[in-house]
């Protein structure tokens, strides 16, 4: 990480002077009109914060300074093992870079970056204990966040704050963690899934030669060569699922800062709590059903839903009225709607091309199918049902079939994978929160008696 923290120092001074320049000249400059539907409406819509590496356009869906998913797939290095495979996607570390500096980072930084996070994926022994110690039945996603808090142990930023120390130096430290914390997560994921569904045993390694992604699908039994006891799991064969991890890590990075678990992250981080406790926060964000559980909710409502139209996956009319069923009984649809967008989330999208481009593993899957046609039937019915503003489907409709697919059938454990990958944009963002100095998050609340006397 020496060289993406040299690559970040070399372009510190150039944002730093636009900050200050925002800062000093434009701070009284209004931007948004506030209103009372805002406030007691999840302040939808509302600009209200910062955020700098992506940024997400209601119709054509998040870019990532300024670049498209399929620029960033063209653009962003891929793992060096597999340079001349064009089935090989873009690697999340890349995306990390990027997102971090805006730079494009070089093969070989990358190369070198990605052996940096292999050396430091170990976790402490006290991590693997509390992990061991926790309840089978514990969700995931609520182990991936104790797993996430404890390593605040680890934490240089909070011991040196501790110590004391300029607020210009605090950056430098909050780097260290969230290097050290995004290294550590593979191996979290991995200890949680083998505990949680393989009574703790050990189902792969962590490569020092590998990537962030191989070695994360290794840790749950998903790398061909690396996997211990492979042949006891029901997986499939295809080195696929490592692209299908790299793919969906990379695009579920960062969307914007209003979303829950980043916004939790940069919200908790305000008050200089460290990288761990911040993005721990978000985690327990993503949590939430209407936002990351949703990766899991899909995935049981397209099962559910195969079976009550007993493997009729083409048959229109009888999808259109099960998905009635489900919004007269006051249930959304999982997968469909989003707070910004109004048009189908690219990242859908780029999950279904993924699933298109590969036949040989997709053609016959009839889940797979039923996604597909849901998302040609789910928008006229909602938009029909007349309530959510943005009928068509977002990222969380289509990725955890193709993991199901390749064998990862646990559902309630989808959501750990996203929170594996979301923190990228946060986190790069937490960095520059404490380059720039930000202040403590505090806006000003109103009671009702108030807001009803206006
Ligand atoms: N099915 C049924 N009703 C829906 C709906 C859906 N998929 N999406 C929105 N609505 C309803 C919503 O419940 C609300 O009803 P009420 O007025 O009775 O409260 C109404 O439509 C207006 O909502 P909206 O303004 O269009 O959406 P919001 O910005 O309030 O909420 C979502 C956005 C994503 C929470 C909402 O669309 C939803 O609940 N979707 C289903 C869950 C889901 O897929 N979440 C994942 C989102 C994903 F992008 C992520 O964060 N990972």
């Amino acid at each position: 990480s020496s060289d993406l923290k040299a690559v970040l120092k070399t372009v510190i001074p150039k944002k730093l002077r636009l900050f200050e320049h925002v800062k000093k000249d434009l701070s009284s400059h209004q931007i948004d009109i506030q209103t009372v539907g805002s406030v007691i409406g999840g302040m939808r819509g509302n600009k209200a914060m910062f955020w700098d590496a992506s940024s997400v356009d209601p119709n054509k869906g998040v870019t990532f300074h300024g670049l498209s998913i399929e620029e960033c797939q063209d653009i962003l290095p891929k793992s060096k093992m597999e340079l001349n495979d064009p089935k090989s996607e873009l690697l999340p570390e890349s995306m990390l870079w990027f997102l971090l500096t805006g730079c494009i980072p070089s093969q070989e930084q990358i190369d070198d970056f990605s052996k940096t996070l292999a050396e430091h994926a170990q976790l402490p022994e006290y991590v693997n204990k509390v992990l061991d110690s926790l309840p089978k039945s514990l969700h995931p996603m609520t182990q991936l966040s104790i797993a996430i808090s404890l390593l605040n142990n680890e934490s240089v930023f909070a011991k040196a704050y501790e110590r004391g120390i300029p607020k210009d130096e605090a950056w430098e430290y909050v780097f260290e963690d969230v290097i050290n914390l995004i290294s550590k997560l593979p191996a979290i994921v991995g200890k949680i899934y083998s505990n949680t569904y393989y009574n703790g045993k050990e189902l792969g390694v962590i490569n020092k030669d590998k990537d962030w992604s191989y070695n994360l699908s290794s840790l749950i039994g998903f790398t061909v060569d690396d996997s211990i006891n492979h042949k006891n799991l029901s997986r499939s064969q295809s080195k696929d699922f490592v692209n299908l991890v790299r793919l969906y890590c990379a695009l579920h990075g960062d969307h914007e800062g209003g979303n829950v678990s980043a916004h939790a992250t940069h919200l908790v981080g305000s008050s200089l709590s460290d990288p761990y406790l911040s993005y721990s926060a978000g985690i327990q964000g993503l949590a939430g059903p209407l936002h990351g559980l949703a990766a899991q909710e899909v995935v049981r409502f397209i099962l559910e839903m195969k079976d009550t139209l007993d493997g009729e996956v083409d048959n229109d009319a009888k999808i259109e009225e099960y998905l009635w069923k489900r919004l007269n009984s006051k249930r959304v649809i999982p997968g469909y709607g989003h707070g910004v967008l109004r048009k189908p989330d690219p990242r859908f999208t780029a999950i279904i091309k993924f699933g298109n481009n590969r036949p040989e593993e997709f053609a016959k899957d009839r889940n797979f199918q039923l996604v597909k046609k849901l998302s040609q039937i789910a928008p006229g019915v909602l938009a029909k049902h007349g309530k959510t503003k943005n009928p068509f489907p977002n990222v969380d409709s289509s990725s955890g079939i193709l993991f199901y697919h390749y064998g990862l059938k646990e559902t309630l454990f989808f959501t750990v994978i996203f929170g594996a990958s979301r923190s990228l944009g946060p986190l790069s963002q937490l960095i520059w929160d404490r380059i720039y100095g930000l202040p403590i998050e505090r806006p000003t609340s109103m009671d009702l008696k108030t807001l009803a006397s206006l």
